[in-house]
Order: structure tokens, then sequence, then C-alpha cells
């Protein structure tokens, strides 16, 4: 059985819900932030010295990092190619290798630095005109490659988690007023069986 160690008020959710499209059965436990810091608190980090959700636990492996966690779940558990392309076919699995880390990899900086502008009503310019320009310009190219598709690659992949992520984190800071293509991708995510069950095992 899979244990997902999992942060209240984070990424992890999104963890879930690709267990849950694997059809895994996996235990959740549940982990709460420090008021005052907002920081995790001492039980995560004896479970892993950096104190960050999401991890795993399947027997004697403990691994951290989302897009590496989903790497290992598909490998193992998605044998068929339901939730990506195969490695024999070199570029596609190329394509969705960039999906997969693009969101860990350049979107979600920008986002934390605007969360974090916003949390302490910092009004430093140049940050701000850091995170807003790079925003525009990540969730505008997010947009242009979803296009007419339904998900990132046009049929669903484990790429989606991680977009939909990010997308989520940016609807949260209100940016994605002028995105109305990547607001219905967001709908679309969530209503995803495997997203509801997610959610009915894991808090927000
Ligand atoms: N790059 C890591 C980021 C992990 C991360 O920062 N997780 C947040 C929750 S979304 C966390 O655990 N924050 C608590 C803290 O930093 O104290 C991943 O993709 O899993």
């Amino acid at each position: 059985m899979i244990i997902l160690h999992h942060l209240r008020i984070g990424r992890s959710l999104f963890c879930a819900w690709l267990l849950e499209e694997l059809h895994l059965e996996y235990e959740p436990k549940e982990y709460f932030r420090n008021l005052k810091t907002f920081r995790s608190q001492d039980d995560l980090k004896a479970v892993h010295p950096l104190g960050k959700s999401p991890v795993i636990e399947d027997g004697s492996l403990m691994l951290s990092e989302s897009s590496a966690i989903t790497t290992y779940l598909i490998e193992k558990y998605d044998p068929e190619n339901k939730l990506h392309p195969c490695r024999k076919q070199i570029n596609s699995w190329a394509k969705f290798t960039q999906w997969l880390h693009y969101p860990e990899g350049s979107v979600f900086a920008p986002l934390l630095i605007d969360m974090l502008l916003q949390r302490t009503n910092d009004s430093s310019r140049r940050l701000n005109e850091f995170s807003a320009s790079e925003i525009n310009l990540h969730f505008d190219y997010i947009q242009e490659q979803l296009g007419n598709n339904n998900y990132i690659l046009g049929e669903f992949t484990a790429a989606d988690i991680g977009i939909a992520y990010v997308v989520e984190v940016a609807d949260k800071g209100k940016h994605l007023a002028q995105y109305p293509v990547l607001l219905n991708y967001l709908t679309r995510c969530k209503n995803r069986t495997a997203f509801q069950k997610a959610k009915l095992r894991v808090a927000e």
C-alpha cells in the first residue's frame, strides 16, 4: 500500500489525483502547517528532511518531488501507457517530459513570488513587474498549447496533473480572468472522476 504524506494546503491533492487515475490503493497521512509561518512542522520533517510534500512511500522507497513521483508511478503502475506515451516513441515521450517538468521547473517560481508579495502586502516594483510579466508569458504559452484540445497533449496524460496545479494556483491568485480557455481546462480536470475521488480522500 502506498502512503501519501500530505501537507494541508498544497500540491499533494494533485498527487492523490494521479493515484486515483492509476486506480492505486493508498493511505493519505495528513500534516498541518504552522499557522504563523505557514511552513510545515517537525512531524513532516521527520518523514523527509526538507519537510515538504508530497512525499510517497512505496515499500522501502521514500520519494519526494512531484514530477519524480509522477515519473515513478507511471513507470511502475501504467504499463499499458494509459497516462503517458511509450518511451520507445522517443519524440512523444520527450514532449511529454517537457510538459511534465515545466510547471515546477518554470511556472511555479513567478507564482510563488506573486503569492508572497500578495500575502505580505509587499510592493517591490521590480518583483511585481517580473512576476506579472512571467505569469502572462507562461499562461499565454499554456493557453496556446491547449488550443482547442481538452488536455495539454490532446488526450489526458499525467502531464496534466502538474499543469492543472499551476493553473489552479494562478486562478487562486486571480490571474486568469483573461484566460477562459484555462478556466475551462481547470474545470474539466477537476470534473474528472479521479479528481473527485481524490478530494474525498485528501482535504485541500
Ligand atoms: N518541488 C517540490 C515542491 C514541494 C513543496 O514546496 N511543497 C510545499 C507544499 S505545496 C510544501 O511542502 N511546503 C511546506 C514548506 O515549505 O515548509 C515538488 O514538486 O513536490
